[in-house]
């Protein structure tokens, strides 16, 4: 779009203005504050007006505005729900032992979060995992981890960039020198090379088969770092089990129905940050309601696929997430292939 030149109108209405125009009427604009905009950018104002007057008359339009009316409608369903939703209590339950057939009914296929424990009680990683543990046992192993995040304030959505290959030994005395902070993390974006790689620390963990199957692939993803790990607001495209193994983690959710308010510009990524929601730039986050949880070792929490979820190492910590579930994980394949929202 030219905005120079303004005194001299002598600006064309291009592609660009056209979208603008388009945009801004199906979003409800006031076509005479639309025009005062295209002059004062420039074009002559009965260029302008010509081509408001085509823009609100034009079948395109109109098409488009369909489609704005019944996404407006499937709102109006998800709006029902995160209302309903906000009538519980605004706590993440805590269950212990939770059996197979409650875990189902009340939150797989309610899609509800849950920290379910005593479950891990019995795996040897939990008296057996430290520092030195994993640098004795693997400590020559060859792992990726996400390096240099400080430098980029959008780590995670440019994580291919942050990839950095080191000695398992080499990245368990970082994380032992350097607490807290974020600048690296060896995460599951990290896992095609680290499963291999720490197969040994795998033996330690052991299925569980009331939720999990385990005879899948997909059988754990290792996450390690120094206290002060960010992972900032995103949403899995899957439900995950995170358990907690060493370390506490603060955890903020936000209930997928929520999303309508949650500036989620691409993929799966906001760039609200939990920490300090700026309600100027995000005034919408006034109507979500975070949950808040601190997730202690030996706890697992269920992420309902949809959820949003910030997450902070508040010690140097150590969780396994997995997607392994024994019901349809799939949610995956139907993603819209267009990740620009
Ligand atoms: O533990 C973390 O830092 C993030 C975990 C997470 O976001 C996930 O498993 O989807």
């Amino acid at each position: 779009m030219d905005t120079q030149n303004q005194a001299a109108a002598t600006v064309v209405v291009d592609n660009e203005w056209r979208r603008w125009i388009a945009e801004n009427l199906l979003l409800g604009s006031n076509p005479n504050d639309l025009l005062q905009v295209m002059v004062a950018g420039g074009i002559a104002p009965d260029m302008a007006v010509t081509e408001l007057q085509a823009a609100q008359q034009s079948p395109y339009l109109a098409g488009a505005q369909r489609l704005k009316n019944r996404l407006a409608k499937r709102d109006w369903v998800l709006d029902n729900l995160r209302r309903l939703e906000h009538l519980r209590a605004a706590e993440i339950p805590r269950r212990h032992r939770l059996g197979t057939r409650e875990f189902f009914d009340e939150f797989y296929t309610a899609g509800r979060p849950v920290i379910i424990t005593g479950m891990m009680d019995r795996w040897p990683a939990m008296n057996k995992w430290s520092l030195d543990y994993f640098a004795s046992r693997c400590g020559n192993a060859e792992v990726q981890v996400q390096f240099g995040r400080n430098s980029n304030q959008h780590y995670e959505l440019d994580k291919k960039r942050h990839e950095k290959t080191m000695r398992f030994a080499e990245y368990v005395n970082l994380v032992r020198a350097q607490s807290p902070t974020n600048d690296f993390y060896m995460t599951a974006y990290n896992d095609s090379r680290n499963r291999a790689a720490l197969a040994e620390l795998w033996n330690d963990v052991l299925p569980l088969p009331e939720y999990l199957d385990p005879s899948s692939q997909d059988s754990g993803f290792l996450w390690f770092g120094p206290a002060g790990t960010i992972t900032p607001f995103h949403h899995d495209l899957t439900n995950n089990f995170m358990a907690q193994i060493i370390g506490r983690k603060r955890i903020v959710l936000v209930p997928a129905t929520e999303i309508a308010s949650m500036y989620n510009h691409e993929h799966c990524f906001t760039y609200v940050d939990a920490r300090n929601i700026d309600l100027q730039r995000f005034p919408e986050m006034r109507r979500v309601r975070p949950l808040e949880c601190t997730l202690n070792p030996g706890e697992i929490l269920f992420l309902p696929v949809g959820c949003w979820h910030f997450v902070e190492g508040l010690e140097v910590s150590v969780t396994m997430s997995f997607i392994n579930f024994r019901w349809q994980n799939d949610f995956t394949s139907s993603y819209p292939a267009d990740r620009a929202f």
